[in-house]
Parts: C-alpha cells; sequence; structure tokens
C-alpha cells in the first residue's frame, strides 16, 4: 500500500525517479504511476521527464494531502474526512459514528443548513465548509457556551489577518463591515442532564466576488476577498482555526469558564438598539448591554433588564 500523503510529500521535495519511489514504497513502478495518475485527476500538476516525477504546483483544494502533515493539534482534524461535494457534512457527521475530534468538511454543499433549517449558501473551493465532531460529556448548562466559545476561537484567527471591522454576533455568527462572513450550526447529543455529542458545522466565507452570492443575500453576506481585496490561503486560515478550537475547547472543558468580558468587548451591536425575532416575530427588544455569565444576551427596555436564550438579532431601525 502506498502512504499518499507521505508520496505527494516526497514529490513536492524534489526530482525522483519512478525506480526510485517503487523502492521508497516497496511496490511496482506500473503502481506509483497509477497513483500519479490520480493526484493529476485531484489538480495535481506534476512534471514528468526521462528522468522522473516532480510535483511543481498543488491544486487550491484542501485534500487530506494538504492538511494532514500540517497539523499543529493533538486530536482535532487527525481524523480528517474530505468530500469534493455533499448535501451538508452535519448531515454526513450524524450518519455515521465519527470518532472525537473527526473533521469533515467539503469543497461544496448542495443542501448546506443553518439554523432553523435555513440554507447556508456555498461555492466550491471559495470557502470553508466543515463540521467538527466532539464528545465533551459535560453538563448541559454549559451548551450555550459552545457557540459563543467556538465563535470566539475563529474570531480570534481572523481578527489576526484582517484589517476590517470584525465582530462577533450573538450567538452564532461572524460580521466583517457590518456584513456576515461566518456562521455556526452547533447540534448537539443530549443523555441525563450531560452534553454526549457535539456537531460543530462552521462556514465561512473567504474567497467569494460579489457574483458568487445570490441575489437573496448577496446584501447580507461579504468575504474576506471581498472585504479585503485580496485572496487568502484557505488551507492556512483552517489549520489555524482547527488548531484554536482545538486550545479553547480543551481549556473550557478542564475549567468550565469562558471569559466573557472578551467575547463581550466584541460584540456586534454593543450600546445600540436591536430587535429579537424568532420565526419572523418580533419577541422583544431593547438596548443591547452585553452578555451574561452563562451565555445569554443582555438587554434593557422599559421592562429593565432581559435575558435573551433564543433569537435572532437586527438592528433598530428607526421604521420598526
Ligand atoms: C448559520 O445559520 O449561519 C449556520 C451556518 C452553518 C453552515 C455550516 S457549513 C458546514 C456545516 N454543514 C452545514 O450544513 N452547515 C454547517 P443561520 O444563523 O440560521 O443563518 C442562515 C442564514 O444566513 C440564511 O438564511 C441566509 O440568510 C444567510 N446565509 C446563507 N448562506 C450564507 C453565506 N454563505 N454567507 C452569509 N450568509 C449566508
Amino acid at each position: 500500500m502506498i502512504d499518499e500523503i507521505d508520496l505527494v510529500k516526497v514529490l513536492k521535495e524534489k526530482k525522483i525517479s519512478g525506480e526510485e519511489l517503487s523502492q521508497i514504497f516497496n511496490v511496482s513502478r506500473t503502481a506509483i504511476w497509477k497513483k500519479i495518475n490520480k493526484l493529476k485527476t485531484f489538480g495535481y500538476e506534476i512534471k514528468i521527464d526521462k528522468t522522473g516525477y516532480k510535483i511543481i504546483k498543488s491544486p487550491d483544494k484542501l485534500l487530506p494531502y494538504e492538511i494532514i502533515p500540517h497539523l499543529k493539534t493533538k486530536f482535532i482534524g487527525k481524523n480528517y474526512i474530505y468530500f469534493d461535494e455533499i448535501d451538508s457534512t452535519n448531515l454526513e457527521a450524524k450518519r455515521q459514528q465519527y470518532k472525537d475530534g473527526t473533521v469533515i468538511l467539503a469543497e461544496y454543499q448542495s443542501a448546506g443548513r443553518g439554523r432553523k433549517n435555513r440554507n447556508w449558501h456555498s461555492n466550491k473551493y471559495k470557502g470553508l465548509y466543515f463540521s467538527i465532531v466532539l464528545y465533551p460529556q459535560i453538563e448541559v448548562k454549559y451548551l450555550p457556551l459552545f457557540s459563543l466559545l467556538f465563535n470566539y476561537s475563529i474570531f480570534k484567527v481572523l481578527k489576526k489577518i484582517l484589517k476590517g471591522d470584525l465582530k462577533i454576533k450573538w450567538p452564532n455568527d461572524i460580521y466583517l463591515n457590518d456584513k456576515k462572513i461566518a456562521g455556526f450550526l452547533i447540534e448537539s447529543g443530549i443523555e441525563n442532564n450531560q452534553i454526549t455529542k457535539l456537531i460543530v458545522g462552521i462556514g465561512i466565507n473567504i474567497n467569494q466576488t460579489l457574483e458568487d452570492f445570490p441575489s437573496d443575500i448577496e446584501n447580507l453576506a461579504t468575504s474576506l476577498l471581498i472585504e479585503e481585496n485580496k485572496k487568502f490561503k484557505r488551507d492556512k486560515i483552517f489549520l489555524k482555526i482547527l488548531f484554536m478550537i482545538e486550545k479553547d475547547y480543551r481549556k473550557f472543558l478542564k475549567e468550565k469558564y469562558l471569559n466573557i468580558k472578551d467575547i463581550e468587548n466584541n460584540l456586534l451591536w454593543k450600546g445600540e438598539n436591536i430587535v429579537i425575532m424568532e420565526n419572523n416575530q418580533i419577541i422583544t427588544s431593547g438596548k443591547l448591554i452585553g452578555l451574561n455569565e452563562d451565555g445569554s444576551l443582555k438587554i434593557e427596555n422599559s421592562k429593565g433588564i432581559e435575558y435573551i436564550y433564543v433569537g435572532d438579532l437586527s438592528i433598530r431601525f428607526n421604521s420598526l
């Protein structure tokens, strides 16, 4: 059996003959030739001449060969499941009993989902669409904090590489210059008051252009490319995110504590008048004060302080 990850590594390092490759991997030259052809179908540009093979260009894809050798994590992503296309990575995470830390990524989702069965739009090879499978075994009261925990992990990674105005929108989104660049769909399995399983679905718009977004979200959605006027390396961002998520997740499980103030300081619409909607109905409104220790949102209105546990936020315009 040829370890394809090793083969790609060797082919990237230097030009190497078929003879040498068959010795290294202890297989026939025909077997090597077949693997080379397989890599070509993935988009690798391989220079082939009488003296050997060399990868001269790798495809802009998040293939296991491009991710696994560069992972800096202890368990998240070690089991990395890659799809060129799938219906939804969250659905896939539910179809099988994947082990702790499994990351399922798709270049394109034909039925990407948001919360409440809303739709998540993906553009092939332009965003990050993935789900992480975790088995935290922690009391259910911590569930609302997980959205904020992962949201803040991603926020920190993006903050380091972006110039624009990055904000956390409670509870599940990240906004850049007042438009949505990322959303989370966290699904959980609960038994005996314990969170036994978490499926953390994450969608991030990276290299989309304006034309890539359908008309129903063109005023709401944006990408890193649109806002920062440059193309980003998806693999680099993805690897950093997995590292940060693992670090924050492990710390949280150990300490059972999240520094809400850090998140609050970066909250979208803090101090502004907002409305809270559920199923397209306004359920309440008020001034956004901040976050409570349990992850709920704190607003102030004529009734005093209200704590919000579910709902979608929007800014209050004068006409409302
Ligand atoms: C979310 O829901 O924002 C959660 C999105 C989670 C997507 C990931 S991708 C990997 C994993 N597999 C899945 O199937 N899903 C997860 P919500 O807060 O309900 O927002 C959904 C709304 O965001 C939609 O109704 C649109 O208005 C808007 N939207 C859809 N696609 C978008 C995009 N690419 N960028 C920005 N906004 C989008």
